[in-house]
């Protein structure tokens, strides 16, 4: 395992700096529009940037104005020196989607859902992106169950299969990431709801070997898993060790079991849990990219604003790590990591390296002492290694 931090590189959603800031039931408290948004981007640290294709163009614009549009937008990243990271189709603004997108019972539905996806597979190409990201926002249900899950899910799969067999004929050297949700904006976003079970789903429906790490999960955390009281760190761990999770993940601020707030991160977050995260992450020499997928709150309306909310977010994750390498260095916690990874594996690790497990159980069973005996383990030592961590978050360490 490893031991050191590496400081993480950023991203952000080009929809995040021009969000207008409005909701259901209020009008938009500022106007930044993308060039202006890049503008003050480059005055950053987050030297990357992302987009939907309607960020940058209507969904019916004619190619000539997409071609302009890409040229203008390839122009303005490279003069503020931000890269264009991730490019995504929004499959679920447009009306058109309003029944799910590569899920829509409707096949004309599906179809539209494929056009606009490969358009985007192209245009990622076009702009040099790394990733194309594929969040099923409207796959789902808003409660009538209107077709057979298994059925839905299959559509959505498949569809997207589609689209990444599209970039892999045409030689692109992307990779596609599934960005999960519990739920939002369809009620009963049924399919591929977790990180778990989006990678559940990928490993079945692209198990050929063309696919493989072709396709992976890009959470978004804590918001997509904290909006439903889940645990963003369990799903992070079964993505790493799944070797999983895409090369990058998006992080902002949420307040448990509330719809999908993303605020500025550390707003209404749990620092612990955020701690976690992060020493998850750098545990497993994780070198890869927070892509920012969150707004000013509604109370903040300029672009002297927008930079203070931009440097916040990468102050709130440098914090993070800088409290990861005191842990790391933390000798106290070395200690305690020492006692809570005693003899780490030895017993199953033997008993499946053994050629018959039943003769290894069958071992164990006559030396073993006993349930009391079984008992007799300080587990003291996990409460007291939640105090050190806490310790160390708060700079209360001694
Ligand atoms: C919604 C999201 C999306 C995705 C984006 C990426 C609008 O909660 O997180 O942001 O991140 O569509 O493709
Ligand atoms: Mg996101």
């Amino acid at each position: 395992m490893g031991k050191s931090v590496t400081p993480a590189g950023f991203s952000i959603g080009g929809w995040c700096g021009t969000n207008p800031g409005g909701d259901p039931f209020g009008d938009a408290v500022r106007n930044i529009g993308m060039d202006a948004f890049l503008e003050v981007l480059g005055t950053t640290a987050i030297k990357r940037v992302s987009f939907h294709d309607r960020d940058l163009w209507p969904d019916d614009a004619a190619p000539a104005l997409v071609t302009e549009v890409i040229g203008h937008t390839k122009e303005r990243c490279s003069a503020t020196g931000v890269e264009i990271y991730n490019f995504t189709s929004n499959n679920f603004s447009n009306p058109c989607f309003r029944s799910g997108a590569f899920s829509s019972p409707f096949p004309q539905v599906r179809a539209a859902a494929i056009v606009k996806g490969c358009n985007a597979v192209d245009h990622a190409n076009e702009f040099g992106a790394k990733h194309v990201i594929w969040w099923g926002g409207r796959e789902g249900s808003d409660g009538a169950y209107e077709q057979d899950a298994g059925l839905g899910l299959a559509r959505y799969m498949l569809g997207l299969k589609i689209c990444v067999r599209y970039g892999l004929e045409k030689g692109y050297k992307l990779i596609h990431t599934v960005e999960p949700k519990v739920y939002e904006p369809r009620l009963l976003a049924l399919y591929a709801g977790t990180g778990a079970s989006a990678a559940s789903a990928i490993r079945h429906y692209f198990n050929e070997p063309a696919f493989a790490g072709r396709v992976l999960v890009n959470p978004e955390y804590p918001q997509h898993v904290m909006m439903l009281n889940l645990d963003p760190v369990f799903e992070l761990g079964q993505l790493l060790e799944e070797g999983m999770l895409a090369p990058f993940i998006h992080f902002g601020g949420q307040i448990a079991g509330r719809m999908d707030c993303d605020l500025p991160p550390g707003f209404g977050s749990n620092v612990y849990t955020d701690f976690m995260i992060v020493l998850t992450l750098n545990r497993r020499g994780w070198r890869g990219v927070v892509e920012f997928d969150c707004r000013p709150p509604r109370t903040t309306t300029s672009c002297q604003g927008l930079t203070g909310f931009l440097n916040g977010a990468v102050g709130y994750w440098r914090m993070l790590e800088d409290k990861v390498a005191a842990y790391f260095a933390d000798a106290q916690i070395a200690d305690l990591e020492g006692a809570l990874t005693a003899d780490e594996d030895s017993t199953v690790g033997s008993l499946l390296a053994a050629s018959s497990v039943a003769k290894g159980v069958g071992q164990l069973r006559a030396n073993f002492k006993g349930f009391a005996a079984a008992a007799d383990v300080n587990t003291d030592v996990i409460e007291a290694y939640q105090r050190r961590v806490m310790s160390i978050i708060t700079g209360t360490a001694k």
